[in-house]
């Protein structure tokens, strides 16, 4: 196979040419955006969705995106082509670019715009089968007047300390709740409960991603008839719910047997959790 290229600004560099200056406030602020995209056997699942969000997240952060959205998306297309990739994960990065040590933007130039593609890493299969493990992280969710978790950006140390409470706990992921102590989401993910044949989430104004998968799952569920809440919600929700999972990218749709060492419902992945991801996995894969 040959060596993978990586996009940065316009052009296609080796592995291990693809560099950034140590000078980029991407790395010295974590000042940036990000997006985490996938392709299914070459098709890219809702390419628009990922570019205009991180124009939304560039916008929020006082950053402009030296190229429309339309050389954006195609940009991501060549880079998979080049790298003849079909099933991978698209990490899509957008930098304030090299400046002065110091905070000012103003002493930036040259926003990078830097496109990795690789093979995707997922949960081990049996996971999907028998459901995670969870549990409530100390660690509060980003408070929206600080920085909105509305924002993909670079600086995901709020997430990072939740991950590593969950990996401490035993547990791949870790639920965060808000400032005003309601289930907000996981790490990098989103959560949903079943509950009497509903489907409940916290609403965006919980302080949350407005995620892509979770978009895609209130779609497909109101499609079928279900119900759909976007409601505050608390940890007695969770303990108390019918079924419970988790939506992203990387983890699409996948079943929560236990948080806080409480089994969730019957603590074994649940009916309309299961119809959701293969349901999901027909939406992702074209049929
Ligand atoms: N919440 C947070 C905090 C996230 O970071 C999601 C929810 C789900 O959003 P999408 O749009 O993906 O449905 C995310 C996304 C990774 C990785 O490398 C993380 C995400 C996406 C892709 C890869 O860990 N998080």
């Amino acid at each position: 196979m040959s060596s993978p290229k990586v996009y940065i600004g316009g052009k296609l560099y080796e592995k291990a040419d693809a560099k950034i200056s140590v000078f980029d406030h991407g790395l010295l602020y974590g000042d940036g955006v990000f997006e985490g995209i996938r392709s299914y056997s070459g098709r890219v699942f809702r390419l628009e969705q990922h570019v205009q969000r991180l124009y939304d997240s560039a916008k929020a952060i006082h950053l402009v995106v030296p190229m429309s959205q339309a050389d954006m998306a195609k940009a991501i297309l060549d880079t998979l082509k080049a790298n003849n990739l079909r099933d991978a994960y698209i990490r899509l990065i957008l930098t304030r670019g090299a400046g002065s040590l110091g905070l000012d933007p103003r002493k930036t130039t040259d926003p990078q715009v830097i496109i990795i593609t690789d093979s995707i890493s997922l949960y081990p299969a049996e996971l999907y089968e028998h459901g995670l493990k969870i549990v409530t992280a100390g660690t509060m969710r980003n408070h929206p007047a600080a920085l909105n978790p509305r924002v993909k950006s670079l600086n995901y140390l709020n997430s990072i300390l939740a991950k590593i409470e969950g990996t401490n706990a035993g547990c791949l992921e870790a639920l965060m709740l808000n400032h005003k102590g309601e289930v907000a989401e996981c790490t990098g993910d989103n959560i949903f409960l079943v509950r009497r044949g509903e489907l409940h989430t916290p609403s965006i104004d919980a302080g949350i991603l407005e995620g892509i998968t979770r978009d895609a799952v209130i779609e497909i569920a109101r499609g079928m008839g279900i119900t759909v809440v976007e409601r505050a919600m608390d940890r007695h929700d969770v303990y108390t719910a019918d079924e419970c999972f988790l939506t992203g990218t990387a983890a699409e749709v996948i079943p929560v047997v236990e948080c806080d060492a409480r089994p969730i419902g019957s603590g074994k992945p649940g009916p309309m959790t299961k119809e959701l991801l293969t349901r999901f996995h027909a939406l992702v894969r074209g049929e």
